[in-house]
């Protein structure tokens, strides 16, 4: 007998354990977690190396006596201290000067340090200070994902823009500025950086929390507020796609195993759960063969 589940559209995938995970996933029955490892094992050209940190040592619970991270705080960073700079985006190197230092972020309370500098909510990331991050703990951003179905050739694709800073293709996010509104960093980062102007007063809330970004420090992170978008018909056609300053290029990317696995930071797995999101309100809004690269994600 032909291996077909009409009910749920899952026929085509031949790979089942995969899928019964995904779909226990797109169900909410599995909880996934963005755990730190771009933080712990990569790190921008000007970053000196990091601290070597295993899986059992990263935690702040676990003693670790040994561990001996660098110190790095980016010229550009000290450059932009706000109490020196008028238009200075960073927060002053002193942390007992920060007039706002958050006491918790996305992920709850936060530890501080001896000095009383936040501390990473993944654990350790073999290095201390700010590294190329302005803000003492939490660094707000926000990411909006456009996806639609490409008629001609039956793909998923993304609005994605080739970073500057490494050649990834990532979402086009962006840093939330001092008392902007995420919705208004949602369009105005899409906007900047792919030349699209779209409303997101109707986009789904798909994640807020701990970015994996090779920028991390033990004191200074990237939290995320991601937003979805998916169109249809004329609106997905018609939009005039221009790379902004901080793109190499912006483009419809098709979404498989491979340019997911990919992208930049966690930004695979927040597209992963856009779309998984998607499925589950509306199974047909995807073509049934894009299920099996959702199933290729797990
Ligand atoms: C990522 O860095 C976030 O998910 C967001 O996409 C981006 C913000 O940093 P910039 O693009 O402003 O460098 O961690």
């Amino acid at each position: 007998m032909e291996n077909n589940d009409q009910n749920t559209g899952w026929s085509l995938l031949g790979v089942k354990p995969a899928v019964d995970l995904a779909n226990s996933w797109i169900q909410g029955d599995i909880e996934v977690y963005v755990e730190s490892y771009r933080a712990r094992f990569e790190w921008p050209p000007e970053y000196p190396r990091r601290f070597n940190v295993a899986d059992e040592n990263t935690p702040w619970e676990v003693a670790y006596p040994a561990y001996a991270p660098e110190y790095f705080v980016a010229p550009v960073v000290l450059d932009n201290d706000c109490l020196k700079k008028a238009d200075g985006w960073a927060d002053p190197e002193d942390v007992s000067q920060v007039a706002d230092l958050p006491t918790e972020s996305f992920e709850g309370p936060l530890l501080r340090d001896e000095e009383g500098r936040p501390l990473n909510p993944r654990g350790r990331c073999g290095m201390t200070g700010r590294g190329l991050l302005g803000k003492w703990g939490p660094n707000y951003a926000a990411d909006p994902i456009i996806t639609r179905v490409n008629e001609r050739f039956g793909d998923v694709e993304m609005l994605a823009i080739q970073r500057k800073d490494n050649g990834q293709w990532a979402i086009p996010g962006g840093m939330v500025d001092k008392g902007e509104a995420v919705s208004s960093t949602l369009s105005r980062e899409l906007k900047e950086e792919t030349g699209v102007e779209l409303d997101f007063s109707d986009a789904k809330l798909v994640y807020q929390g701990f970015v994996d970004d090779r920028r991390s420090t033990d004191n200074a992170w990237i939290e995320s507020t991601v937003k979805h978008l998916h169109l249809v018909g004329e609106q997905a056609e018609k939009l005039e796609l221009e790379a902004g300053s901080d793109a190499l290029s912006v483009n419809w990317l098709p979404l498989t195993e491979r340019s997911l696995k990919k992208l930049y930071a966690s930004h695979g797995y927040f597209v992963v759960s856009a779309l998984g999101m998607l499925y589950k309100r509306q199974p047909d809004a995807l073509p049934a063969k894009f299920l099996e690269v959702l199933a290729s994600y797990f």
